[in-house]
């Protein structure tokens, strides 16, 4: 099995949990896109579900598979919400943020009664830390803020350095909401809620990928087979 098949196995592990009639958040990323493509094939057989995107990129797949799509103005809450992640450690709390949605993951997986995570085992890690933690923030001021998080960072004991994101390119990446974000290379976070705390008491941070408390199920795809996990 490759690790396509790995992801695709984790998503129809968590489709096996919608029901007909929920509202349902659709994650982002490339374990996301086989949940979203399968749930086309259940909506195209009759399966009724109203969804909110997590990005553009899934709202577009989702109305190209014929998935009635919503917004949270119109519904306030979620039934359950199925996304990925980059990292997911013993108490499921996760680092997302790799594919740069994480301002509207977060939205929507807090607006869910239920966050499922789907992911390859590569994902699970005894503490997170390894995969560089995504901060998104605002462009004005983004010296400031950049020097900020950078002294958060250094009292977070973080290792590495601070990138932002696209920047090796000549073009920095820019999110859906028309923020930036800050790449910030720890190599171990050994207390995720007072970084999460120091973080987004920064004015120019918009949110980080540390997603502490929000997920209660993972689904993960091994060679032997789809491992469940619970809080
Ligand atoms: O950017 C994100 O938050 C994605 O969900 C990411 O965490 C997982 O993407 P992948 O399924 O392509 O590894």
């Amino acid at each position: 099995t490759n690790a396509d098949e790995l992801k695709r196995a984790a998503a129809a592990k968590a489709l096996g949990e919608v029901r007909s009639g929920m509202r349902l958040g659709l994650g982002t990323g490339s374990t996301a896109w086989h949940f979203v493509d399968l749930l086309g094939e259940k909506v195209r057989n009759g399966f009724d579900v109203l969804c909110v995107p997590t990005s553009e990129v899934t709202a577009e797949q989702a109305r190209s598979n014929g998935i009635p799509l919503s917004d949270l103005d119109t519904l306030d809450r979620l039934d359950l919400t199925v996304d990925g992640a980059d990292e997911i450690d013993p108490a499921l709390n996760l680092i997302k943020g790799g594919g740069g949605a994480l301002l509207r993951e977060k939205i929507v997986a807090a607006a869910s009664a239920e966050m499922i995570v789907i992911a390859d085992a590569s994902k699970v890690v005894p503490a997170l830390g390894r995969f560089p933690l995504p901060v998104e923030v605002n462009r004005f001021g983004l010296g400031a803020t950049r020097r900020a998080v950078r002294r958060v960072l250094d009292r977070h004991g973080a290792q590495g350095e601070l990138r932002l994101r696209g920047e090796e390119t000549g073009q920095a990446f820019v999110t859906d909401g028309g923020h930036l974000i800050l790449d910030a290379f720890f190599g171990r976070i050994s207390q995720p809620e007072a970084l999460s705390k120091d973080l987004l008491d920064i004015p120019g941070v918009v949110q980080h990928g540390l997603f502490l408390g929000m997920c209660s199920k993972a689904y993960i795809a091994t060679p032997n087979g789809v491992e469940r996990l619970l809080k």
